[in-house]
């Protein structure tokens, strides 16, 4: 077989599934060209239509909640499977039991499964969340090869106070319960220290034919900006490059390097998201 040819068997297929934000520059209006910029077939599964998202004013909202089974139905009778799923924004705590009913129905051999929460941030849910969803998500993390979860999720996760002043043993306490509740690899994101955001990730490896716990910062430059649809980005490139066969933190760092680019990429005017199309062309 050709490089070439060899280059085409191995074309990943993945699923992702978040809402459709019309305007907004977030969920799948950003992984599906992010995902497909770096080359893997990229299958979407929407789980609403909002006109934008819910940073706005106001936002309609269109639940396609009871159109996945039919969905599901014609991907059973049309044999189709995936080799690698991302979840992001799902807006309905029913969304989960069939968030699962597509990993045991729809995943190739070893498919992983890398979920960011997304329902808070800064301390509070999101609008139209609430403490039954944080539950749901409880138990859907359950099925992740890596979850995603900012601080203030891993705080709701957790059932842990969130805390403005942080510091590293509060990361840590957070990281371990959450690796103690999947048994996967936790990568809180949105971690300050002196100056600096990244994440910390903490993972099993074996060390002496024992597996140990591993944990690690991946810290870059803090920009002053902040900005809606960056934990949506940094989960795609993340993605993207992990899938790809980079290391875990060689991914995150790539994915960090990617939002401030976005970031240093946009009009302070422009106030809803970041114009990654233009990080994404370098
Ligand atoms: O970026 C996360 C996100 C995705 N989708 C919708 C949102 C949000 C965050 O608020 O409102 C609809």
């Amino acid at each position: 077989m050709s490089n070439n040819e060899e280059e085409i068997m191995k074309t990943k297929r993945i699923l992702t599934m978040q809402d459709l934000s019309c305007v907004g520059q977030c969920s799948l209006t950003v992984a599906l060209p992010i995902l497909s910029r770096y080359g893997i077939e990229t299958c979407v599964l929407p789980t609403a239509v909002l006109s934008n998202h819910t940073m706005f004013k106001g936002w309609s909202y269109l639940d396609l909640t009871p159109e996945i089974p039919v969905i599901y139905e014609n991907w059973k009778n049309n044999n189709i499977k995936f080799d690698a799923f991302l979840l992001g924004y799902l807006g309905k705590a029913e969304l989960m039991a069939l968030a699962e009913k597509c990993f045991d129905e729809f995943s190739e051999d070893g498919a992983p499964v890398i979920i960011d929460p997304v329902f808070a941030d800064n301390g509070k849910l999101y609008g139209g969340f609430d403490l039954n969803y944080v539950a749901e998500m409880r138990k859907l993390i359950k099925r992740a090869d890596i979850i995603l979860p900012n601080v203030t999720e891993a705080c709701f996760l957790t059932e842990t106070e969130y805390r403005e002043e942080q510091g590293d043993e509060y990361i840590k306490e957070l990281a371990n319960k959450l690796f103690e509740m999947t048994g996967k690899t936790v990568i809180i994101t949105g971690v300050e220290s002196g100056g600096y955001i990244g994440e910390y990730i903490l993972t099993e490896i074996m060390r002496a034919k024992k597996p140990t716990r591993k944990g690690t910062y991946v810290l870059l430059e803090k920009l002053p900006e902040k900005r809606h649809g960056t934990g949506d980005i940094f989960a795609s490139v993340f993605t993207a490059s992990y899938l790809g066969g980079k290391s875990l933190s060689d991914s995150c760092s790539l994915a960090s390097r990617f939002v401030i680019d976005c970031l240093k990429n946009t009009d302070r005017a422009h106030f809803y998201g970041v114009n990654f199309e233009k990080v994404l062309n370098k």
